[in-house]
């Protein structure tokens, strides 16, 4: 045995009193993964020396953690040969729940950036919350998303360390309760750097009254416990703005101000009360507002415990931060009414009110006359957006797109005012996770005709591009996407009891269930397809496999009639023996980052279809191109910079752009689409026509109604999906008919996955590291 094979049966025997043939799944995960953080400990302890990046978010969706953590240690094969040989089936660790500690993009964005970070031997230290519940876990009951408590600490958390010496006390207008860091390390590949993912949980400072106890008030004597630990109880999936307000008020200070505690009491430990080096030695990056309350508590702390006057304070803090905004859509932009504000965190509103008088008096020099564009304070509210812009040295979008829509559309006014502050970082995902590890079988593919180099050094890929002309790695590539749809078979048919054609072509659209992703068009595209068959207007068609997957956020009405809908075109068309030869389609339940990467290695067609404008960048659309499969989406987000490093041939772009999208905005009438276009009649109206279900709930009714008459809050088809109907209809039935040369197909993906080199994280990190960190 190797000495951490014998390490794992030494833990077993130790810690659960068994051995390996014995122990329960949750026994051996525990005892593989504690072995494996021992091998780390002496790198992970080691004290970092320069300047350190901090990087704050509300999120991170690290998913499951021992397959990457083994993989980075070069663990995993090892482990592997450990359990077969005892007779258990190597993939017993697919039953261990993710940490799911985030909603999607946003939160796996931030995973990936550790990742690469501690990769590339950049200090980046991740600051999130602890939550008792992650996103939730959804199924479906009759078509409709029900949603049940994330319960992932039952598995135990054997990649945490409790510091319990290292606890903060936070205050609130009405309660001071412990953040209490649980730290996780964050192993480089290759093991030579490890970093820490640092997360707070919430407990109470007296967490049991005796004496109300011993007057029988048995409620009353934990109430300060209940209310503490609700801080960190639940990750609010986003777009639900109305739902408990004050808690998510909250929970932001909760971290941003353990955080900024933490860093700033570590400074002082090292250089006293000199603070002129603060911003040299740490480098703190927003992500997106949740954060951006650490701006007035990093002045707070410089001010009352550091004894500075404002402005030197303020020059600190600017210097210190960075934002970055992930999404022009107006709920993201966060707001805070003031009175919410003052009483939630009254000793942090004076510090806003000084960043508001600064910003005005600037305004004034400037001669700009008309602030309601900039107000921090504005109509009894506070906008974050704006102070994370204005108190921070930089703002930057996630594709190029986006940023210069930050600058030219969504915020031109504070372009105007501090253009050298904005600047643009594609998004990147990180290669080991979602190629090394989710597709070894490519990845070996890869590594057999240009070394391993890019598992670290992503640009290498450019080389694989020859072999696109080679017609046994074609036939190779097939085989292995072949494979890989078996696989997702297996797991489907366990997971979700669905059997998959897997000869079929596999079109998936995987993401966050909202309104401007379009799940909605495509599922109109695949009713279109489903009357063209039946109807014989389409006679020749590859048989397609239609996968979504997708949790919508609770209080999102919508979102969760457009599941219903969905799942109401899957019974028609999976019950319908005219048609079920030549389609399926299939909406799985609780997609999570472990289901990703079963999908996106067997996907075909990547649908990456949001309105134009809208998708700040989108990551899924890597994942799926370094995976080999080919784009059918619009010129939004990152698919623009794929495409144009693809090449627009060896993909399926369609539909109106942002430019087309402008000119037309006010004269759009979606009604005339409708009552021109047979078509699209006749998809729209099985929303209204019975020919779908939705149970008498009225869902259905007021999707329609949203398209054609809008609603209080917006125009009609407010996300053009009539408009892009007839454009995407016609790609996805050229990249259908395409597929029938599979050869010519495959060939395309290979250029695609050549081309993928640039949409690494690790490039990302190195740009925010050398451009905004400065580490
Ligand atoms: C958000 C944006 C995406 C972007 C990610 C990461 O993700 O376009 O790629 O953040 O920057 F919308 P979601 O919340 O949509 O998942």
């Amino acid at each position: 045995m190797q000495p951490f094979q014998e390490a794992i049966v030494k833990k077993l025997k130790e810690e659960y009193h068994t051995e390996l043939g014995k122990a329960t799944t949750k026994q051996l995960y525990n005892a593989v993964s504690k072995a494996a953080l021992e091998t780390c400990w002496d790198t992970w302890q080691k004290p970092v020396t320069g300047k350190t990046a901090c990087y704050l978010s509300a999120e991170f969706l690290v998913g499951r953690l021992i397959h990457s953590n083994l993989l980075n240690l070069g663990l995993l094969g090892e482990t592997e040969n450990l359990l077969k040989d005892a007779g258990i089936n190597p993939n017993v660790f697919e039953d261990v729940e993710d940490d799911a500690l985030g909603n999607g993009g946003l939160g796996r964005l931030a995973a990936c950036f550790l990742d690469s970070a501690a990769t590339q031997g950049v200090p980046l230290m991740g600051y999130g919350i602890r939550y008792r519940y992650g996103l939730f876990k959804q199924h479906f009951a009759y078509g409709c998303q029900q949603e049940e408590a994330d319960d992932w600490l039952s598995w135990g958390d054997p990649w945490s360390v409790r510091r319990d010496d290292e606890k903060v006390r936070i205050n609130f207008g009405d309660q001071s309760v412990w953040a209490v860091p649980y730290d996780m390390p964050i192993i480089g590949y290759g093991g030579k750097m490890v970093n820490t993912l640092r997360l707070w949980q919430a407990e109470a400072i007296a967490p049991f009254d005796f004496n109300l106890f011993n007057e029988q008030k048995y409620n009353d004597s934990v109430q300060q416990k209940n209310d503490a630990e609700a801080i960190s109880a639940v990750l609010y999936p986003n777009d639900d703005t109305d739902a408990g307000k004050r808690l998510r008020l909250k929970q932001q200070y909760f971290f941003s101000s353990a955080s900024l505690q933490t860093i700033f009491a570590a400074y002082t430990a090292k250089n006293g009360t000199d603070y002129s080096k603060f911003a040299d030695t740490y480098a703190v990056q927003l992500n997106d507002t949740h954060p951006t309350v650490s701006i007035p508590e990093l002045l707070r702390l410089l001010m009352t415990q550091g004894h500075l006057e404002f402005e030197p304070a303020f020059q600190i803090v600017q210097k210190t931060f960075a934002y970055t905004n992930h999404t022009i859509m107006a709920e993201a932009l966060e707001k805070w009414s003031l009175s919410l504000f003052q009483s939630v965190l009254p000793e942090v509103y004076p510090y806003v009110v000084l960043l508001q008088n600064r910003l005005s008096n600037e305004l004034v020099k400037k001669n700009i006359a008309e602030t309601s564009k900039y107000n921090l304070i504005q109509d009894g509210m506070i906008h974050m957006a704006r102070m994370a812009i204005y108190a921070t040295h930089s703002t930057n979008g996630v594709a190029k797109i986006h940023t210069e829509i930050i600058k030219n559309s969504a915020l031109p006014e504070w372009y105007a005012l501090y253009p050298e502050r904005f600047n643009n970082k594609t998004n990147g995902v990180t290669q080991r996770r979602w190629l090394a590890l989710c597709n070894r079988e490519l990845a070996a593919f890869i590594t057999d005709r240009i070394g391993n180099g890019w598992i670290t050094d992503f640009a290498q890929l450019e080389k694989l591009k020859p072999y696109a002309e080679d017609a046994a790695s074609r036939k190779q590539f097939l085989q292995i996407k072949r494979t890989k749809k078996d696989q997702l078979a297996d797991y489907m048919y366990r997971k979700d009891n669905f059997g998959l054609n897997t000869g079929n072509i596999f079109d998936i659209q995987v993401k966050r269930l909202h309104e401007y992703k379009r799940q909605l068009l495509n599922a109109f595209s695949i009713l279109d397809i489903y009357f063209g068959i039946k109807d014989g207007r389409i006679k020749e068609f590859n048989p397609t496999t239609f996968i979504f997957g997708a949790k919508a956020a609770p209080g999102y009405y919508r979102a969760k009639g457009i599941i219903k809908f969905i799942n109401e075109v899957a019974n028609l068309v999976n019950y319908d023996n005219d048609v079920n030869r030549k389609m399926q389609v299939i909406f799985v339940s609780n997609y999570n980052v472990s289901y990703a990467e079963k999908l996106i290695p067997a996907a075909d067609l990547s649908e990456q279809i949001s309105t134009a404008g809208t998708e700040a960048s989108g990551t899924s659309n890597m994942k799926f191109m370094m995976n080999g499969a080919l784009t059918l989406g619009t010129y939004d987000g990152a698919n623009i910079e794929i495409v144009q490093n693809a090449g627009e041939e060896n993909n399926y772009i369609f539909g109106a752009r942002v430019e087309d999208l402008e000119k037309i905005k006010d004269s759009y009438d979606p009604k005339k689409l409708y009552a021109e276009q047979p078509r699209i009649k006749r998809v729209m109206d099985t929303l209204i026509d019975g020919t779908l279900t939705d149970g008498g709930t009225g869902w259905f009714q007021e999707l329609y109604n949203s398209i054609l008459e809008g609603a209080s809050w917006h125009k009609p088809d407010n996300y053009y999906l009539l408009l892009d109907f007839l454009p995407y209809c016609d790609a996805r039935l050229q990249a259908n008919k395409d597929y029938a040369d599979q050869d010519a197909f495959a060939k395309k993906c290979l250029l695609n996955i050549a081309a993928a080199g640039p949409f690494t994280s690790d490039r990302t990190i190195q740009q925010y590291a050398e451009e905004i960190w400065h580490v």
